[in-house]
C-alpha cells in the first residue's frame, strides 16, 4: 500500500466533520435510486465500462460487505443492454488467479478490453516487490481468466489503475498510476510491453493536470499542498483528441481532464468533469459511447447509506449521460444522482432472462448456480427475503404476455412470488405458490392478467409468515405470448 493511503485515508475516516456530513446523508429513500447505482446486490468499486457491439460490460472491484477501509479480494463482471438493467457474470478473477500476488485485500481498479477476439483485464494488486500491475487473458469476457504470463507486467511504488486504450491504428498502450501517471506502448500480444514504460513529463505540472490544492493533513495538524492529478486514470480519444480523465486534488477527490493532439502528449488540463462530492472519498470514473450517447461511470456510497450512516469503503457503481461541447470540451457533471440514468430501449421478456438480470435487488444476492461450481458466469438468485424484490425497468410485453415461466426453487413451504407491474406495490398480474413439494430447482408457470405494453416488472417474494428469510432460489425466468 502507498504510504500515502494509510496517512490520508485512515486520517480522514477518523475526522469527526467528515462523519457528520455523512451522516446528513443517511436518508436516502428505497425508491429513489432505481437507476443509480447500477448494481444492488453487491458493493461494487472502480467501473470499468466496455462496449461490445450492442451490450455494455462493466468490469469492477468488490468491496467486501463488512469493510471498513478497503478490502478488495476479487473483480466483478455485469453485461447490460440498457444500462440499468445489469446481470451479474459473477467475479471470475480474483487475487487467486496471479500466483504472485499477495493474496491480501488490495484487488484494486481495473479494466478490461476484447482485443482479436481475446479479452485482456489489467489489474493491480500487491506483490513481493511492491505495487504491482497484472494481467489476465480469456476468450469470453466473463472468464475463465488466466494469467498468461506468470508475473506482475509492470511493478513500482504506486503502480495502481491500470486502464488499457487501443488506438484507431491498432496500437495499444496502458496508462497506470497514483501521483504519478506512466504509460507504455503494448505489443500486440497485449501481455507485454514494446518499449518499456515513462512517466508523463510534468504529471506534477499545473498546466498538464490542474490547479494545486491544499488540504489539511490532519496528522501534521497543517495544511499541505496535493498534487493534481492523483490516480484512476482514463483514455479515451474522440474527433482525433485524446482524452485523459483521472482523480484529481487529494482526497476526497473530484475528477478532471486533459486532452493531447497525440497518445504522448503534450497533455493539457481542461477542467473538471465532477466536483468533490460531499459523501465520497474516492471517485473512480470510465467514460463510453453507447448507442449514439456519451457516459461517464463512477461510484457513489448510496447502498451502503441504505444500511448505516456510518462511513465505510463500501461504494456502488453509478453512471450518468455527458454532453461534449461543440468545441470537443467536458461540461462539469453533477455527482452521480439516483434516477437520473435513462434506459436504452425496452427490455425483451420473451427470451430467457437470468434471475439476476435487475435494476433493484438490494438484499438479494447472486451467487454460482451450483456450490463450488467452475461456471461461476451462471448465477442464481439467493438469500431472498420476505417483501424483497426484483425489479426489472422497461419491460416490453408488446399486446400483452399469457404466463412467466421461472425456475425456482423452494426452500421454505408457503412462500410465494408475486408478479406485479409498475411498482411493488401496483397491480398483481400473477402469483406462484410453492409448497415442500417444490424443493427442488423445475421450472413453473405463472398465468398472467394485464401484463401488456412497456411496464416495470416486480417479482416480490413474501413468506407465509411476515419476516421469512431465505426463502427461495431463483434461476431464471421467461415470458410467453
Ligand atoms: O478501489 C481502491 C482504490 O480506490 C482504487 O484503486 C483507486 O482508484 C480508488 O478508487
Amino acid at each position: 500500500m502507498a504510504p500515502w493511503r494509510g496517512r490520508w485515508y485512515n486520517v480522514r475516516m477518523k475526522s469527526t466533520t467528515a462523519h457528520a456530513a455523512f451522516a446528513a446523508l443517511s436518508a436516502v429513500s428505497l425508491s429513489a435510486i432505481a437507476g443509480n447505482p447500477l448494481v444492488k446486490g453487491v458493493f461494487t468499486p472502480d467501473p470499468a465500462p466496455f462496449v461490445h457491439g450492442d451490450k455494455v460490460y462493466m468490469f469492477t472491484g468488490h468491496d467486501e460487505n463488512d469493510a471498513k477501509f478497503f478490502k478488495m479480494k476479487e473483480w466483478f463482471v455485469f453485461e447490460s443492454e440498457d444500462l440499468v438493467n445489469w446481470k451479474s457474470l459473477g467475479a471470475p478473477l480474483s487475487l487467486e488467479t496471479f500466483a504472485w500476488a499477495k493474496k491480501d485485500d488490495k484487488a484494486w481498479a481495473s479494466q478490461a478490453v476484447e482485443r482479436n477476439g481475446k479479452w485482456y483485464w489489467y489489474v493491480c494488486c500487491n506483490c513481493a516487490q511492491g505495487d504491482a500491475i497484472g494481467v489476465a487473458v480469456a476468450d469470453r469476457p466473463e472468464g475463465p481468466y488466466r494469467d498468461p504470463i506468470g508475473k506482475p507486467l509492470a511493478v513500482g511504488a504506486s503502480f495502481i489503475d491500470p486502464t488499457v486504450f487501443v488506438d484507431d491504428d491498432g496500437r495499444a498502450y496502458l496508462f497506470w498510476g497514483n501521483k504519478g501517471c506512466w504509460y507504455g506502448e503494448l505489443n500486440a500480444d497485449m501481455v507485454s510491453f514494446k518499449d518499456g514504460w515513462r512517466e508523463i513529463p510534468g504529471f506534477d505540472d499545473e498546466k498538464c493536470f490542474g490547479p494545486k490544492s491544499v488540504r489539511m493533513n490532519w496528522a501534521h495538524g497543517k495544511e499541505e499542498p496535493i498534487v493534481s492529478y492523483e490516480e484512476a486514470p482514463w483514455v479515451m480519444k474522440r474527433n482525433g483528441t485524446y482524452y485523459l480523465s483521472y482523480a484529481a486534488g487529494g482526497v476526497p477527490e473530484h475528477m478532471a481532464y486533459s486532452t493531447a493532439p497525440t497518445i504522448n502528449g503534450p497533455w493539457t488540463y481542461r477542467g473538471k468533469i465532477m466536483d468533490t462530492p460531499h459523501n465520497s472519498f474516492t471517485i473512480h470514473g470510465g467514460n463510453i459511447e453507447f448507442k449514439g450517447r456519451s457516459y461517464c461511470f463512477g461510484l457513489n456510497y448510496d447502498v451502503l447509506r441504505l444500511q448505516t450512516s456510518k462511513h465505510h469503503e463500501r461504494r456502488s457503481v453509478s453512471a450518468q449521460e455527458m454532453e461534449y461541447a461543440p468545441d470537443g470540451t467536458i461540461p462539469e457533471l453533477p455527482y452521480f444522482k439516483s434516477g437520473v440514468l435513462r434506459q436504452v430501449g425496452a427490455f425483451d421478456p420473451f427470451r430467457r432472462v437470468e434471475a439476476e438480470t435487475m435494476a433493484w435487488g438490494v438484499g438479494l444476492k447472486t451467487e454460482p448456480a451450483g456450490k463450488g461450481s467452475k461456471e461461476h458466469w451462471n448465477q442464481i438468485v439467493a438469500n431472498v427475503d420476505d417483501t424483497e424484490h426484483i425489479l426489472v425497468k422497461g419491460v416490453d410485453f408488446g399486446k400483452g404476455a399469457r404466463t412467466i415461466v421461472a425456475s425456482v426453487q423452494c426452500l421454505v413451504p408457503g412462500a410465494s412470488v408475486e408478479v406485479r407491474l409498475d411498482s411493488k406495490d401496483g397491480p398483481l398480474a400473477g402469483r406462484l405458490e410453492l409448497s415442500a413439494k417444490d424443493s427442488k430447482f423445475a421450472e413453473r408457470r405463472i398465468s398472467l392478467k394485464g401484463a401488456k405494453g412497456v411496464r416495470d416488472l416486480y417479482f416480490v417474494f413474501r413468506s407465509r409468515e411476515p419476516g421469512g428469510k431465505d426463502l427461495l432460489k431463483l434461476d431464471w425466468w421467461k415470458g410467453t405470448k
